[in-house]
Order: C-alpha cells, then structure tokens, then sequence
C-alpha cells in the first residue's frame, strides 16, 4: 500500500479558553481519531499529538472577560477539554499543553537557533497603542471595519465575514478592545519571518502537492499568488502572556501565538517519546499529517512550513486534509453567543451515546463545504441507520443464533458471493479512509450491515428453523460473519460499538487486524458467543425537543448572566441565581457598541396564555406601536396570565425569531430576579408610547 515507515498525525491544538463543542469535533478530531485508528487497526507506527494551545490573545481575552488570570483560564480549560476528548474515545497518544516547560524550552530553542543563523528581519514598526491601558494591540485587540467587506466587527487579524487575513492598520476605525479608545501608532521592535524570500520554496512545495483537497490546495494558491504574494511576518509580539522572546533587548515580548503553537507538536512528541521523538519529526520515511479546520490553512500549509524549512532538520507535513465548517440548526456555531452543542452537556442528556454522536458528525462532517446539524437529522440517522441498520442486525442475529444454536456459531456453508461482497465493502473502506473521505467510509460501513439485514430478509431464518435446520445454520454462520467483520471495520469510527461487538462475539479485539477483515470464518463453527444487548436506542421526540429548546434558551442575544437582569429565555433559575444567594457579580465590561446593537423599545401586553404540556411558558401578544406580536415566556410559574394584561414591558425588539413548543416567538422581555428568587417587569415609570425606544 504505501511505503512510509511511521505516522506523525496532528490534531489542531484547540485555545484553552473554552470547552470543545461539535463543531470542533466534526472538523478536526474527529477525522483525525478515525484516520489514527485506522492506521492502528492497521498496526502501522503511529503518534497521534494534540494538546492545549495556551497562549496569545484569545486566552488573555477570555482571562479579562472572566475576572481571572490567563494561567486559571487554561487551567480550568486544559483540564475540560482533554476530559471531554477522552470521554469521545479521541484516542490522542498525548494531550500536552502549550504552558508546559519542555514546550518554552523548544519553542525558544527554535527562535534562538533562526534569530542565531540571522534568519528574522529585526525591524521597528508603527504599531496601535492603548494609550489608556498603557498596551500594545495585538490581533484580536484591536476591532475595526474590514475594508474588504465592510463589517464593523472585524479583528486586527482577521475578518471572520470574509474570511480576508488583514493587519490592525488596514482596518477603518479602529478602536481598542481594551478600552474602546481610538487607538494610536507607537514604534516598537518586533522579529519578523520573510516570508517573501521564502515564497519560492514555499510554492515549489505546494506545487508537489497538488493530490492536497480542494479547497486547502485553492486556498494556499490564492495566499501564494494574490497582491505581492507573501510578505514578511511579525514571530513576536508586544504582549505579557506567551514564550517570552529569548533574545538581548526582548523584554516585555513573547513569541507570537503561531509561531509557538505549532512548535507545540514537537514539544508534546518529545513528552511523549523523550529518546526517539526525532525519528517522528526528522526521518524522511515520516508521513506528517496535519488535521485541521479551514481557519488554519494558511499557518499549517505555509507559516509553520516555512519556520521547517528555514529551521532545517524537520520533514514537511506531506498532507493538511482541512474541513470546513459546521454548521448548528441554520447558525455559525458560535461559544460567544453560546450557540453550540457542548460535549461535556451532550453526555448529561445522552449518557453512553458517544457513538451516537460520532456517527452523525462522521456522516454529515464538512468535508468539502460547509455543512449543518440539526437534532431532528441527529434523530433519522440515529434511529433509521444506527437502530433500524446497524444495531438491528446483529441484535437479530444473536437473539436468533441463541435460540436456535444455543448462542453457538453453526456450521458454515461455501458462500464466495457473500466474501466477495465483504471484501469490496472492505476496500471500498479503506480506500475512503485513505483518502480522508471518511462521510463515504462510514456510508460503505452502513451498507455492509445492510447487506446482512437483505440476507435475512430473503433467507428468513425464523420460517426455515422448521424444516432445515442446517441451512438456518448457514444463514446466521454468514449474517455472524458479517458481525465479525463489521467489528473490525467501524473501530475507527464507532470504537464503543467495536468494542461492544466484540463483547457480544466473545472475540479478544487485539487477535484481529484490518487486514482479517474480508474473511468469512472469523468465528469458528461451536465458538460459544457473548452476551446479547442492544447496541442502540431509539431517541425520542421530546429529547430531540428539548435540546433544540435548550439551544434557543442558554443564547443570550443579551448580556448573559447580568446583575439579575433575566430575560424570558431564562426558564430555570440556574444554580448561581438561586432564591437565597447573594447578588451576583457584576459581568465583564462591553464597549458601547455591545449595548448598541440591542433595539431595546416599550411595549404593553395585550393577552397572556399558558402554553400547552409546558409548566413554564407563557404565550403573550405584546403591543409594540408599530406591530402587534407573539412572545413566549418563561413566566408561567411567577405570574397568572389575567394579571398581565396591560402591564407595559422592555422588550429586546430586535432578536432573531425563534421556535419554543411549535410557536414562534419574536422578542424577549426584560426582568429583574431578586435575591429571593422573584421575578419583576423592568417597566418604564411612567406610561409611554408603545414602541418607543429604551436607552
Ligand atoms: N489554537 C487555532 C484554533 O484553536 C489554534 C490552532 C493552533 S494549531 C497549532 O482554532
Ligand atoms: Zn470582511
């Protein structure tokens, strides 16, 4: 098949500033674990590295946004996401982090042996200035409007609308995230990589990897060949949280953020494998392999090859099999505005679905555009493949089997067709495998299960036990052969199930490898089998409900978790707005035009209902002056419908419309919570004209 001796895979090394939600694993880990796995049940010579990525601006932003110090925020968060990997079976050989000494040791090591060789532009630049705060803005410091799109959000680094990579001075009004003030220029000395003396190495390496996917292969193209081509790039910034800069006359800087992440995959190889690391970095008979999501094309594909070459003794990344995005419920997935589907909540709702959900990230996962998870789509394919398919296969057969043989394999018959068909569906697998088309590895999966459930059907079992016990036999030998086979092939994309099958088979995993998949007499005639169980169950409609309730209710299109400021979306009081605590702490600073973007405007209610098989919710129609509308409310439990008629409410006017039990509800009303507990209307004092703007 191919001729490298060992595997270094890579995962993206996620910011510590948040836990992992779907989105990340479908883009990156994901494929990733499945295509390690493959390589293992290949028993290929595989390092599977990820870690915390624990430095530059997104930690310090978040540390800021919560009150704490940059070190709490990657503690609490290096911890929660390594759990949540491990508890998705994301079979990484090690999860290190960025912080750790080995990491500043390497990190510093690289910049000194390239500064040493000459090899940075040392150079003063114009940079923005917080004169307020007394800082440098780097990257996501500084927001102003992008030039190429217009939008008003977009970052020093960045427009996350267009997806253009800019420099905090393209940006029109700029303003500081720190202190919202006009930014000013100030000199200061940074080290910069020429990328644009590199740009022909660069593109002689690209241009060897023209087998990369599209939209990777396109997009390094287009960073190679637009405008001047490359150009030279700050490696070190103006910041107080990072590698520091191990140079004379560094004081105050750190290695920027990607140079020093990347690095990260050395630094937790050699944590891994202190006396053999080099061999996965340096030997040429490596495959390096980059798994990452779209946003990191340009620093996995040109910045971090670049720093190799330059560097000298390391191999490239032979393949960078980016995805694209995924999309939640017709929304960008987003841990600002709390729309996603965090893990750690996942497993509170579906306990031991792991699987469940690898499946569906598996087969809807961006492999070449964006694509979309809804619960009611998580629901089909869980119910119709996974338990209709999959589970319902090899639960019929064991039942069957042990009534009718005593829970023992029978005797087999001579079926090329059926080994035939086995053994296509095995190399159509790993030919999508190997080719990083995991959405067709697991569909080619599914249709094996289904081609046993086709057996079945047309061979009926339970009719012919009556008069031909030998040939009911032979139909569950090769239904159980499938089983077997099927154990192999879905380790790398379900490994609970896996291991699960195994259980049931009462087959040792570790005597089998891919390369048995394909055989017909992986269980031998009187092998005893395992205990039977179901390997699925069906999800119901009201769990597929109420996540999609849960969604809308923790977005916060307002300030979240206020001083007691509720808004109707908050049904449950949660734990730390408990009756009987103390008022909470007053939440991170916005800029104005945070508040901004809120249309705040007085509205009266007209009527007021309680909602059908809903303890909670109210319906009521709301009187804005310039429309009448439907808003649902978490209230029922604090207020009877008949009093609220005519009372005048603030409304956030201009929030998305959003579904809750069947009814669209447009708006949110603005509550206080007391200390006890209690809700209260946050009502103009006086009567006003219904529509009128609050500010
Ligand atoms: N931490 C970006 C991200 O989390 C960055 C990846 C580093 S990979 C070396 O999206
Ligand atoms: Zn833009």
């Amino acid at each position: 098949m191919s001729e490298w001796k060992r595997y270094t895979i890579t995962a993206a090394l996620p910011y510590a500033n948040g836990p992992v939600h779907i989105g990340h694993l479908a883009g990156c880990y994901l494929p990733a674990d499945i295509y390690v796995r493959y390589l293992r049940a290949r028993r290929r010579d595989v390092v599977f590295i990820c870690g915390s990525d624990e430095h530059g601006v997104p930690i310090t932003i978040t540390a800021r946004r919560e009150g704490v110090t940059p070190q709490q925020v990657v503690d609490k968060y290096h911890r929660i996401m390594g759990d949540a990997f491990a508890e998705f079976g994301i079979s990484f050989s090690i999860y290190s982090r960025t912080s750790s000494q080995t990491h500043k040791e390497t990190a510093q090591g690289f910049f000194k042996k390239l500064y040493d060789e000459g090899k940075f532009i040392e150079q003063e630049t114009e940079q923005y200035y917080d004169e307020e705060v007394k800082q440098f803005l780097a990257d996501r410091y500084i927001q102003g409007t992008c030039p190429v799109c217009g939008n008003e959000n977009a970052y020093g680094d960045q427009c996350e609308n267009c997806g253009s990579s800019l420099s905090p001075t393209d940006l029109i009004h700029p303003h500081s995230m720190l202190s919202g003030s006009k930014p000013v220029l100030k000199k200061t000395k940074n080290w910069f990589l020429p990328l644009d003396k590199l740009q022909p190495q660069i593109a002689g390496y690209l241009e060897q990897h023209k087998d990369w996917k599209i939209n990777v292969y396109g997009q390094c193209k287009s960073w190679l060949e637009s405008g001047d081509g490359l150009q030279p790039r700050s490696m070190t910034r103006d910041l107080d949280w990072g590698v520091p800069v191990p140079v004379p006359g560094a004081e105050g800087k750190v290695l920027y953020v990607w140079f020093d992440a990347p690095i990260g995959y050395i630094s937790a190889t050699k944590d891994l494998l202190p006396h053999t690391w080099e061999t996965y970095w340096k030997d040429k008979d490596t495959r390096l392999i980059h798994f990452i999501g779209k946003d990191n094309i340009v620093f996995h594909c040109i910045i971090f090859p670049a720093m190799l070459m330059d560097h000298g003794e390391f191999i490239l990344a032979d393949n960078v099999p980016a995805n694209e995005f995924l999309n939640l419920e017709g929304q960008k997935l987003s841990t600002s505005r709390n729309w996603a589907v965090w893990l750690h909540e996942y497993l509170e709702e579906f306990k031991d679905k792991q699987d469940e959900l690898r499946y569906v990230l598996t087969s809807i996962a961006p492999e070449t555009k964006d694509s979309e998870f809804t619960w009611k789509d998580y629901q089909t394919r869980v119910n119709s493949e996974l338990v209709g398919i999959f589970g319902n296969l090899v639960n019929r057969v064991l039942v069957l089997t042990d009534k009718y043989f005593d829970n023992q394999v029978p005797e087999a018959r001579e079926c090329g067709e059926l080994k035939t068909f086995t053994t296509d569906q095995k190399n159509k697998i790993t030919d999508a495998l190997e080719n990083f088309r995991f959405r067709e590895g697991l569909s080619e999966l599914i249709n094996l299960a289904r081609h046993g459930n086709q057996l079945l059907s047309e061979k009926e079992p339970w009719k012919t036990i009556k008069d031909n016990r030998e040939y009911t036999g032979a139909t569950l030998y090769d239904c159980l052969q499938i089983i077997a086979n099927l154990a192999i092939l879905c380790e790398p994309f379900l490994p609970f199930t896996s291991k699960k099958i195994f259980d049931m088979l009462n087959l040792d995993p570790a005597s089998l490898s891919w390369e048995d998949a394909g055989r017909q007499d992986l269980l031998k005639p009187g092998h005893k089998l395992g205990q039977a169980a179901l390997l699925y169950q069906k999800i119901e409609e009201e769990q597929i409900e109420k996540q999609v309730e849960k969604l809308h209710s923790q977005s916060p299109q307002t300030p979240k978790g206020g001083l007691n400021t509720k808004t109707m979306e908050n049904k449950e009081p949660s734990s730390d707005t408990a009756p009987g605590s103390a008022l909470k702490p007053l939440s991170p600073e916005i800029v104005f035009d945070d508040f901004a973007r809120i249309d705040l405007r007085a509205g009266t209610i007209l009527s007021a209902e309680k909602v059908e098989k809903a303890d909670k919710l109210l319906k009521l129609t709301v009187d804005l002056g310039f429309e009448v509308r439907t808003i649902v409310s978490g209230i029922a439990e604090h207020f009877k419908p008949e009093d609220l008629i005519g009372i005048q409410v603030s409304v956030v006017a201009n929030l998305a419309p959003r579904k809750l039990r069947g009814i669209e509800s447009k708006g949110m009303i603005l509550l206080a919570e007391d200390t006890v507990g209690r809700l209260h209307f946050v009502s103009p004092k006086d009567l006003t004209e219904n529509g009128s703007i609050i500010k």
